[in-house]
């Protein structure tokens, strides 16, 4: 590092401390043996996982794999206690990584980065942040997340409610006594169907404000005992080869059976099987072609509306829970606990706002087209500005003083997710355009890190200074993500993957649909090709 003043140059700056920024600082300082400096905008490690400390807050993907798969010392050493960890022990777990691998002394935290530029005649790139310390380096690596530009929607008076107001993405280190309060929670996403069951247990009142309905099917979380990992562990050459292999990173694959061979209880019989183990598998582990076929999709839903049917003792308010305006699977599916029977609390209601919308936020409440809801807590788990808003709020600005949010006015173009044109030495982690958050989120960090990594190294080597692509070849994959995503049911559904739920935000499906097997596969070849596609200058 050298330093002057308030610039300090090193060789490559990482943006983030989550899964891929600890991972990306391992990779370009112990492992490629760069000076790296990791910023980041919290007080710790555990990006994602250090910001959504919501109730019940949890990971949907099971946690034997929901974990860093590189190192066998890590692997060795750590001992999940749950099939689902909740976010205390998923934190627990980046912060044992970042002090197992000696990863904070590379990092600089409560330092958010407020603008990136490119600087053209020195080949490297100048970030200004928060702190007010600015750092040059020649790689700027994005591990910003999918899921970290909260989205808190611009409601009518949503300043003066004299109450307290929460989103779910920005929660409280200390925590929200919910104890004798009436609460209003505004969304049912993943995080809204995790959150509403434990807020409920606590709340003298919960309200949950639904837009949308959703199909959720159980986790069935459970302690994991030792022999149970340590049996896995024994096994997990063969884990990390199903879910590096996989469709979507996960240690399975989709049956290769279609829903509509079968009659209708021989399906149903499967379902069942899939609804008593719980989690992704009732998605991926089923029918081919559920995200294919809609015909076979609607056997799905209809299996879930009947669960909630079964489950939700008000006919009415179950018919509410019903979605029938999307396809299963076209909106990221939550995992629950509980949700449906939530509804059959005596403190939870159901406000529907898809029949009633909000028309403000008063000082006491909510309003309604149909009437007032007094509360004293709102929790906002209405989302995130998704794939392109952390990249986007970093005021990065490339060669020729191009803006990227200029380059990506009409949707975000990149080439396999992982460069944008125009942007030398830029590296964005499941960046929008690679399968990211169709998959299991570890899976494909890993698979990033290691290609960057090879890739500054393969420009290290051979004495070159930058590497963007060509136009052509970023237009190329542009038109690939696009045609793909066209293929199956996703753009059936007013869905944050294609950015529906931020008014204003052109609608672009954002990750690829094509899977992370085929993916790797090419991002492989095209290293193997000398960087096919890609403008390497010395
Ligand atoms: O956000 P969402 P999320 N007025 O966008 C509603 C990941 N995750 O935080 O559907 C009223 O899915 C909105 O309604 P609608 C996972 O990838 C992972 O729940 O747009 N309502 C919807 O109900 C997930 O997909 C885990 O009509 C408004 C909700 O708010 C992603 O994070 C756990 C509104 C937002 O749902 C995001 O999930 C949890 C408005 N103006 C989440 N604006 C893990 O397991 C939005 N809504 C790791």
């Amino acid at each position: 590092m050298t330093k002057s003043q308030d610039l300090q140059t090193h060789d490559v700056i990482v943006v983030g401390a989550g899964f891929s920024g600890l991972y990306m600082v391992s990779r370009a300082r112990d492992t490629l043996g760069l000076d790296v400096i990791g910023l980041e905008a919290g007080s710790g490690p555990g990006g994602t996982w250090y910001w959504n400390r919501y109730p019940g807050a949890r990971c949907d993907s099971e946690s034997f794999y929901y974990c860093y798969a590189f190192s066998d010392q890590l692997l060795a050493e750590w001992d999940w206690t749950a099939r689902y960890p909740g976010q205390p022990e998923i934190l627990r777990y980046l912060e044992y990584v970042a002090d197992r691998l000696d990863l904070r002394r590379s990092f600089c935290f409560d330092t958010a980065v407020v603008a990136a530029t490119w600087d053209q005649g020195g080949n490297r790139w100048v970030v200004e942040t928060s702190g007010g310390t600015t750092y040059a380096a020649r790689y700027l690596v994005t591990a910003v997340g999918c899921l970290s530009a909260a989205n808190v929607p611009d409601i009518p008076g949503r300043d003066d409610f004299l109450g307290e107001w929460y989103h779910t993405g920005r929660w409280p280190t200390e925590g929200v006594d919910f104890t004798g309060k009436r609460v209003a929670q505004i969304g049912t996403g993943s995080t809204g169907i995790q959150a509403a069951p434990v807020i409920a247990k606590d709340a003298e009142h919960l309200f949950v404000f639904q837009r949308t309905p959703n199909y959720t099917v159980p986790a069935r979380d459970r302690p994991m005992s030792r022999e149970e990992w340590v049996g896995i562990k024994s096994n997990y050459d063969e884990v990390r080869r199903l879910t590096r292999e996989s469709f979507a990173g996960f240690p399975y694959t989709p049956s290769p059976r279609s829903a509509l061979e079968l009659s209708a209880d021989e399906r149903n019989q499967i379902y069942e099987g899939l609804w008593a183990e719980g989690g992704f598998k009732f998605l991926w582990g089923g029918f081919y072609d559920l995200l294919l076929n809609e015909e076979a999709n609607d056997t799905a839903a209809e299996f879930i509306r009947e669960k909630i049917r079964a489950v939700v003792k008000d006919p009415e308010v179950a018919e509410r829970l019903c979605p029938t305006d999307h396809p299963y699977g076209s909106k990221r599916p939550p995992i629950d606990t509980d949700y449906y029977t939530t509804f059959n609390r005596d403190n939870v209601t159901l406000v529907d706002i898809r029949e009633a919308p909000i028309t403000k936020i008063t000082p006491t409440g909510i309003e309604t087209e149909d009437g007032h809801y007094e509360v004293d807590v709102i929790v906002f788990a209405t989302g995130f500005d998704a794939m392109t808003g952390p990249l986007l709020r970093m005021n990065i600005t490339g060669r020729d003083g191009l803006a990227l949010k200029d380059k990506w006015a009409d949707g975000p173009r990149s080439y396999l997710g992982l460069q944008v044109a125009g942007f030398p030495n830029m590296f964005t982690i499941t960046g929008p355009g690679s399968p990211s958050v169709l998959t299991n989120m570890p899976t494909s960090i890993e698979q990033h890190v290691e290609w960057i990594g090879d890739c500054i190294d393969h420009l290290e080597q051979g004495h070159q200074t930058t590497i963007e692509p060509s136009v052509e070849a970023e237009e190329a994959w542009v038109a690939h993500v696009a045609e793909m995503s066209s293929v199956g049911l996703f753009n059936r559904a007013n869905s944050w993957y294609l950015g529906a739920n931020i008014p204003g935000k052109k609608r672009i499906f954002m990750p690829y649909v094509g899977g992370l097997s085929n993916y790797r596969a090419r991002c492989g070849e095209i290293a193997a090709n000398g960087y096919e596609g890609f403008l390497i200058s010395a």
